[in-house]
């Protein structure tokens, strides 16, 4: 059993009037109680030395505090398109996963996955660098078990690179799941591929052990999150008991719209569609865990990338909100 009280409490501070229910309120801190009733969980996985160790610019450390600082002060209506609001919904923030090493972080960021998982939540986890989807990912499929899983990552960058000097690093995370065998490259895809920011070897290495690769260009061209539900159905054979788990690189999106991450695109997805696909992922019955990661504060303008985030955490929330009706 894991002990969920030695994360880290989330701050959600707002105030507001009875009548604008915000985010920040609704959100509950964690108890037993209020764990067991819960659909949603968030919690933090704040490290960026995967980001160091692979030469990129640190600052993902902070990327947990500075979405939830935008969740706060969203309001809980989705507007008249949804039947049902975040209110319909219950909602615990865990917190962050103790500051220690990256692979004591990863650790403890997977046993949360694999008990939460095992709970029946459906699991919002924050970065950090682009590594944690790999101690993330391992934990849904220590879950799943023999049912396995489907993967879906939406990026700039494929993130199949080798490890450097025998370490994990935010650009290996998809390597390492299909070398070990927790994800079968064929429930694997890559959604937002761009060009010259990827090797073609590494496009190549990803081809040869099957993985679905959709490049920008395809997948802006064909709406995103039509593109996201016709691979999502591909990669689950369209059963909604196979856990699907939803990976999204903040720099998948265009740098005029998401400046703060580790590595801005002059090209990419539009904040809107980032937004849609969000709300999409939250429909699907099939997804049990969405991470957001690389939001890097630092390089943020204005907090352009981290209300961007939090508004697609509230898309997906309302998404949820909204599944089964
Ligand atoms: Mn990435």
């Amino acid at each position: 059993m894991v002990d969920f009280t030695l994360l880290s409490a989330a701050t959600y501070s707002i105030q507001s009037l009875p009548e604008d229910p915000r985010l920040g309120q609704l959100i509950k801190q964690y108890s037993l109680k209020a764990l067991e009733a819960a659909d949603v969980v968030i919690f933090g996985i704040p490290t960026d030395e995967g980001i160091a160790r692979n030469g990129g610019r640190i600052g993902a450390s902070g990327g947990p505090s500075a979405i939830r600082a935008a969740l706060a002060k969203l309001t809980t209506y989705g507007g008249p398109n949804f039947k049902h609001h975040l209110e319909s919904i219950s909602i615990v923030d865990l917190g962050d996963v103790r500051h220690g090493t990256l692979e004591a972080m990863h650790d403890e960021a997977r046993s949360n996955i694999r008990e939460l998982s095992t709970m029946g939540k459906i699991i919002v986890a924050l970065g950090g660098g682009h590594d944690i989807t790999y101690p993330l990912v391992k934990g849904l499929s220590e879950a799943s078990g023999s049912k396995g899983l489907g993967l879906i990552n939406v990026d700039a960058h494929l993130d199949v690179r080798p490890k450097i000097e025998g370490k994990h690093h935010s650009g290996s995370s998809f390597r390492l799941l299909i070398d070990e065998g927790i994800v079968q490259g064929s429930r694997f895809c890559e959604i937002g591929i761009q060009p010259f920011v990827n090797a073609e070897a590494y496009y190549e290495w990803a081809i040869q052990h099957g993985v679905r690769v959709l490049t920008f260009e395809d997948a802006t061209t064909s709406h995103l999150p039509t593109a996201f539900e016709e691979s999502a159905f591909g990669i689950t054979f369209g059963d909604d008991s196979t856990p699907l788990y939803l990976s999204f690189d903040m720099d998948a999106i265009r740098a005029a719209d998401a400046p703060g991450v580790s590595a801005p695109a002059a090209v990419g997805f539009l904040a809107e569609e980032a937004f849609e696909l969000s709300v999409a992922a939250g429909l699907n019955r099939s997804v049990k865990v969405f991470d957001i990661v690389e939001v890097s504060p630092k390089y943020d303008a204005d907090g352009r990338t981290s209300r961007l985030a939090a508004r697609m955490i509230a898309g997906f929330l309302a998404g949820v909100a909204n599944r089964n009706v």
